[in-house]
């Protein structure tokens, strides 16, 4: 019997600073709704889905963000989102910002069943942006000062398959999908809040809707599995965050993508027998992976040049070589 999962992809317009958890939950049911009556047994929300992304703001002391984290899931907020999932038989992946009662700090997504048990949690493994106010740039992105990375990805067993969770930069790191590939993954789920301004480098502004779809088709494609990629998009307090949502099957195509910069949502038949035909013929993992070569990729955090080719380089220099 074929294990074919009806899958929304529901992106999220902007969350202004004033728009209530309350307004933002409505939000919610209503691409939920929308999810039961296209069949989804799945819905997907992006990450940090009940605020606004508020990292890009600095404050000099934590305790004044504690109003955008959440100390109880499901809370007196959330809950109608978990009691409508549940009324109508629909899981749900929801991305927040998590504050632990021993006071530690997590960029957080869950997944939620048909009968809105939680059943599984991640905490997000990469943080990007800086940890120190920078005020050259336009907004900042603090993920490094609000939140402590997660400490790894796992797999669960959901919705008749193996599923597992990422959030926002993790996807751009081809480690996330290889861990979970190597845990056996046919569907892995990732929000995302993707600012189109790069302040490192602008020239990449032009190009964040190539690189996102770049990422999650590797991901897909090299792993065997499906990706489903979900923003929070729009103009979000001044600061442009990219839509582009996007249903990807194992074998890298796109199979559906939101096309507006609000609340949207897109739906997937995602045939997990189709992961088969990637994970047991070109990426059968145990035939034809070398883990005896790849020593670096654990063993290193950051590159080493090898020193003779270090040397070597120099020696070219110094003796005036022509440069290529
Ligand atoms: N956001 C961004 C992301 O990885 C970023 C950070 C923005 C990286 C723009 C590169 C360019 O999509 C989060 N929340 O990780």
């Amino acid at each position: 019997m074929s294990r074919v999962l009806t899958v929304g992809a529901a992106q999220m317009g902007p969350i202004q600073l004033a728009d209530t958890r309350t307004q933002v939950v409505e939000r919610l049911i209503v691409l939920l709704r929308s999810g039961s009556a296209a069949g989804c047994h799945l819905v997907v929300f992006p990450e940090l889905t009940l605020t606004t992304f508020f990292p890009r703001w600095w404050v000099d002391d934590l305790a004044e963000a504690d109003r955008f984290y959440e100390t109880e899931m499901p809370g007196q907020e959330t809950r109608p989102l978990f009691d409508e999932a549940r009324r109508l038989g629909v899981g749900f992946h929801l991305g927040y910002a998590e504050l632990t009662p021993d006071g530690h700090r997590y960029n957080t997504a869950i997944l939620v069943e048909r009968d809105g048990s939680i059943v599984g949690k991640y905490r997000k493994v990469h943080l990007p942006g800086h940890s120190e106010h920078e005020p050259w740039r336009a907004f900042q992105h603090l993920e490094r000062y609000y939140f402590e990375p997660g400490d790894g990805f796992a797999v669960h067993g959901a919705f008749g398959g193996v599923v597992g969770m990422a959030i926002c930069n993790d996807r751009r790191w081809p480690e996330t999908y290889r861990v979970l590939g190597l845990q056996g993954c046919e569907l892995a789920l990732i929000g995302y809040n993707t600012p189109i301004h790069y302040a490192p480098d602008p020239d990449q502004d032009r190009l964040q809707g190539f690189h996102n779809r770049l990422v999650l088709q590797s991901g897909a494609y090299q792993n065997g599995m499906w990706v489903v990629g979900v923003a929070k998009s729009g103009e979000e307090e001044g600061c442009a965050l990219l839509g582009e949502s996007a249903i990807v099957a194992p074998s890298g195509e796109v199979m559906a993508q939101c096309s507006t910069d609000g609340d949207e949502l897109v739906v997937a038949e995602a045939d997990l027998d189709l992961c088969a035909n990637y994970k047991e013929t070109l990426f059968d993992f145990d035939r034809y992976r070398r883990p005896e070569v790849y020593g670096r990729i654990t063993a290193q955090r950051g590159p080493e040049v090898p020193a003779e080719v270090r040397s070597a380089l120099d020696a070219s220099v110094e003796s005036g070589e022509e440069r290529p």
